[in-house]
């Protein structure tokens, strides 16, 4: 069971629409496949979205690091050796996504090799999740359009509404939300750095007759003692996100005063130090959201079947739903969002089957 080759395989497929926000907008999805091979002929697969807004990674980076440093350093370690793996990979900072997808498809062969799904390999708490959704950025109508649209559709009634804007007119477009789903919908409101602590406050301010489940990354981590003070004055939860990459980032975040949630990402921090983080959460007693990297289907499955793996992930809706906006995808059975929620896939390690003939088409280095 020993890893052969790390593959990296860069492709793009178009959104019908740009999905925007305070920190930038994704209007295609310019992802690399990640796939391992073992000895034994299995193939492990999984989904590397680049941010650089974010992380700082991009498409020609991932592809990069994943076959000319990280596929090498893997070559002839076992795939149940998961903790050399992330020690290697460790020795090379940053790359968040591009670990993260080496580490989620060497769990796929695991899975595979044993004969598990990996969702109950990480913990088979349950086998569907509920689902949110994120809206982007576009006038208050077509927000709400949006919503409307994902609720008759797919039954979701949990929803991430994008705030951060300059000049400041949110409010307008979650009063719109609110106002158009009713009570009975969860609202949440994400600013990805958008603002000042004061312009934060003032916004929570503003918002606080909106029943608001809980509020993401509003303004910088860098902005210490401005976010410490928004926090302290808050009267709803503050999700840490981009500012939480790495286990000792949630420490510092959480035992900083400067968020009292944490949103837990497989698209960068993998399965293996998910759990590290999750464990973290819970030993501290603070609530999680599986988040999404604005995923495609494959990266979506992931979310899904590390969220219903354990109770403290399965308790909140997981963002699993941006993918509906992309003109195609490569999964060759797609994910199906029914009553607001998504099944996990039972089959052997990930589930996840490749339509061969679509990679060919979105795939860029052939
Ligand atoms: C999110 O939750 O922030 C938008 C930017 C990004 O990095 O992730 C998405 C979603
Ligand atoms: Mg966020």
């Amino acid at each position: 069971m020993k890893i052969r080759r790390v593959e990296a395989i860069p492709y793009a497929i178009p959104y019908r629409k740009p999905l925007r926000f305070a920190s930038g907008e994704v209007a295609t999805a310019e992802h690399v496949l990640v796939r391992v091979h073992t000895e034994d002929g299995v193939v492990g697969t999984a989904d590397a979205p680049p941010r650089p807004f974010t992380y700082g990674e991009t498409q020609v980076s991932i592809r990069s690091i994943v076959a000319d440093q990280f596929g090498p350093q893997l070559v002839g370690v076992g795939i149940l050796e998961r903790e050399i793996v992330r020690a290697r990979l460790g020795r090379t900072v940053g790359n968040p996504v591009a670990k993260a997808a080496v580490d989620m498809a060497i769990w796929d062969t695991i899975g595979q090799t044993l004969g598990v799904s990996v969702s109950e390999l990480l913990g088979g708490f349950t086998d569907r999740m509920r689902v949110s959704h994120m809206v982007g950025f576009a006038p208050a109508g077509e927000m709400v359009a949006e919503a409307a649209r994902m609720r008759d559709g797919h039954g979701i009634t949990t929803f991430k509404v994008k705030v951060g804007r300059r000049p400041y007119r949110d409010d307008e477009a979650c009063r719109a939300l609110r106002e158009a789903l009713g009570p009975a919908v969860e609202l949440s409101i994400d600013g990805n750095r958008g603002w000042t602590a004061s312009e934060s406050a003032r916004a929570l301010r503003e918002m606080q007759d909106l029943d608001l489940a809980f509020a993401e990354e509003l303004c910088p981590a860098d902005d210490v003692l401005g976010r410490r003070w928004l926090v302290q004055q808050s009267t709803i939860p503050m999700f840490a996100d981009e500012s939480v990459a790495r286990p000792g980032e949630v420490t510092r975040e959480l035992l900083g005063g400067a968020a009292t949630g944490i949103s837990i990402k497989t698209s960068r921090t993998g399965f293996t130090t998910s759990q590290l983080v999750l464990g973290l959460c819970e030993g501290l007693g603070v609530e999680v959201v599986i988040g999404n990297q604005i995923d495609t289907q494959v990266g979506s499955l992931c979310a899904a079947a590390f969220g219903a793996a354990h109770p403290l992930t399965a308790r909140r809706a997981a963002e699993l739903s941006n993918y509906l906006d992309l003109t195609d995808d490569l999964l060759a059975d797609p994910l199906v969002i029914q009553d607001g929620e998504l099944a996990v896939r039972q089959g052997p390690g990930l589930g996840l089957v490749i339509d061969e003939d679509k990679l060919q088409r979105y795939r860029q280095d052939s």
